[in-house]
């Protein structure tokens, strides 16, 4: 329909050019607004894809990852336009997430040896599957900086649950969905002891350990299981970014390795002599010319849990690698220099990895490697006993795509595209002949890309976003720290790429975003009243004193609070229960009360509860905090604390 649209405003184009201002309908022609903003007629045709009228709607949602604002960035595709930042791990305000006591309950979960996170480094967003297929119904997101894992339920787009990783010290490859979402992955990176204690880094071989954790999702109740989830222990070697096998690589995971040195670094003028001569960490970290990719069987893990082959560290199952190995399910392959991007074809047959420090991408072909797993055809064992399988024998082919090859995304049929981090570019090419197509200049220096529906089993192709992690001059400047840039490329079939569209985001750095088809979402516009527990009906409203409790019953609706007047004392514990009595879509009432830090934003049918206590006798208003209506200024009341 694009197509046609750009056709359409191409003969807009060419009859204004003939007939000029008077014959066009519109104020200026669009030849006149070409000449005077210095547009091309490419230029034209990318303003007419992305251009969304209002009431159009986009055919796809993408999710990224916030980064270091620890949310999630919801926008639409083509437009571009950014429909609503997810609070997870961090307080968002606007959605009162982390200012009424069910937000601060699921930030609670979130809690780190007892301590209160209140960010998180979010790099990969996971939509939940069904048969390998975006099903639309949940997404999850890591926290790279304190391992934990975050459920979101997309029928509200709200957190649901944060779950925090009891023995990673940090985590990277995460959150990867199995093809059913039967368990969602997080994979360890700086290694570190399992148990919360000191062990010095003379012990790091024996002692530290990196691993794969498979949280259990429990889809009934849109949780994740911690009692049936487990870690598969894996070397002190920094595990990265990982995928899921599909089709004839179902039930297995394969995890890049770097550091398989197990480099400890100790350069500079620290405190530790022993160690303060040695190399900088990125030299140590590098120095072989490959490392590994950690092939796992998590069907036969989750078997080994079944059996109660664990031990509890932290209250948590962990399978040791020697009964992994034992069962024939844990495996290393070499991977040439610091590899990166891992992911694995559509139809589970082949494993694109690319390398920062190599220029080719290497595919692999599962048939070969399964191959040589069954028939127990070795090359080695690394020093913990982990099978190696030959490297060349494992491989379909290697391709020349150019400098600092990062991650790897499909499109239609056997078209993949492929991020060049130094290079500043993306390359399409043809996993399965090896050619490659075509490369177009980014700017600047991509890390993640991410294709409509490119991890599924049948992604759609059509677009590209390739998420820059420089922006240097593509904006107007806002002082040294720069936004992010999500360029918005048409790879659409028989033609050539095409840069539709720079978007900035300013809100942390998101390493990795997903994009589904819009019409697999089916998110609601109000609450059942019914799923809360502390409703309150109109006409029911009231206030309880029971000693130095007090607990408010109070309704909104447009243009006021019920009730109004509120008189409690000094000291008083107060919980206040206020329910959003609106039916209409999109009527959203904010509540707050003067100098509390309480925050609520109650949707229609919505019931959020504020505990506090005021210590201080006063005048106290509160107010609505959205404008709601006409009246919205009068929406307000008095909480009068009495000495
Ligand atoms: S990883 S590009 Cu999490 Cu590549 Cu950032
Ligand atoms: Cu309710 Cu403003």
């Amino acid at each position: 329909m694009l197509e046609n649209v750009s056709k359409a405003l191409k003969g807009a184009l060419l009859t204004c050019v003939a007939v000029g201002v008077a014959g066009s309908g519109f104020a200026q022609s669009l030849e006149e607004v070409k000449t005077q903003r210095g547009l091309t007629d490419k230029d034209i045709l990318a303003a007419a894809k992305t251009y969304t009228p209002s009431g159009m709607k986009d055919e796809y949602y993408v999710f990224s990852s916030g980064g270091q604002a620890g949310q999630v960035i919801v926008y639409g595709v083509p437009s571009m336009r950014i429909l609503k930042y997810i609070g997870v791990f961090t307080p968002e305000p606007w959605q009162g997430w982390g200012f009424d006591k069910h937000s601060k309950d699921i930030l609670a979960q979130g809690k780190i040896r007892g301590k209160e996170i209140t960010w998180g480094d979010t790099h990969h967003p996971g939509l939940s599957e069904t048969k390998g297929d975006y099903d639309g119904q949940y997404l999850f997101i890591n926290d790279k900086a304190n391992p934990r894992v975050a459920v979101i339920d997309l029928k509200t787009f709200e957190t649901t649950q944060i779950v925090v990783n009891p023995i990673f010290k940090s985590e990277h490859g995460s959150t990867i969905v199995t093809p059913n979402t039967e368990y969602v992955i997080e994979v360890a990176q700086y290694a570190a002891p399992f148990e919360d204690k000191y062990v010095p880094l003379e012990d790091y071989n024996d002692k530290y350990r990196g691993g794969v954790t498979y949280w259990k999702f429990d889809r009934k109740k849109g949780k994740i299981d911690i009692k049936r989830s487990f870690t598969v222990e894996l070397p002190p070697y920094m595990q990265d970014v990982t995928d899921a096998g599909k089709g004839p690589s179902y039930g297995w995971s394969f995890t890049n390795t770097v550091n398989s040195e197990r480099y400890q670094g100790g350069f500079g003028n620290g405190n530790v002599p022993e160690f303060s001569k040695r190399l900088p960490n990125e030299a140590g970290m590098s120095a072989k010319d490959t490392d590994y990719m950690t092939i796992v069987n998590w069907k036969a893990a989750e078997k080994l849990f079944q059996q109660g082959k664990y031990k509890k560290i932290n209250d948590h199952a962990v399978i040791s690698m020697d009964d992994m190995v034992k069962a024939n399910a844990l495996f290393l392959v070499p991977e040439p220099k610091s590899p990166h991007g891992n992911d694995v074809s559509p139809d589970g047959t082949h494993i694109i990895v690319a390398g920062k420090l190599d220029t080719h991408a290497s595919v692999y072909s599962w048939t070969k490697m399964k191959n040589m797993i069954d028939s127990k055809d070795f090359a080695s064992t690394d020093p913990y006993g982990l099978p190696i399988l030959d490297l060349k024998r494992s491989l379909a082919r290697q391709v020349n795509l150019g400098l600092g090859p990062l991650h790897t995304q499909y499109g239609k049929g056997d078209s993949v595209y492929t991020s060049l981090y130094v290079e500043s570019s993306i390359v399409h090419w043809n996993y399965k002949t090896g050619k490659v197509l075509e490369k177009m200049p980014i700017n600047y220096n991509v890390g993640h890309l991410v294709t409509a529906e490119g991890d599924t089993v049948d992604p759609d192709g059509k677009y590209l976003i390739s998420l820059n992690k420089l922006a240097i001059d593509r904006f107007l400047g806002v002082g040294p720290l720069h936004p992010q840039n999500h360029q918005l490329i048409d790879i659409k079939k028989g033609q050539p790429m095409q840069l539709l569209y720079d978007m900035p985001l300013p809100l942390g750095e998101p390493h990795y975003a997903q994009m589904i088809k819009a019409d697999k979402l089916k998110p609601i516009v109000r609450y059942k009243k019914k799923s809360f527990k502390h409703r309150v009906r109109p006409g029911r409203e009231k206030v309880v004193r029971n000693g130095n409790n007090v607990t408010i019953y109070s309704t909104a609706i447009r243009s006021h609070y019920s009730p109004e007047v509120i008189k409690v004392k000094v000291g008083d514990k107060i919980t206040w229960h206020m329910s959003n009595v609106e039916r209409a879509q999109d009527q959203t009432h904010g509540f707050t009360v003067d100098g509390l830090n309480i925050h609520g934003s109650l949707e229609p049918g919505e019931t959020s509860t504020f505990e506090f206590v005021v210590d201080k006798e006063g005048v106290y208003p509160f107010y609505c905090t959205e404008f709601c209506s006409a009246l919205h200024l009068e929406m307000t009341g008095y909480l009068l604390v009495e000495p």
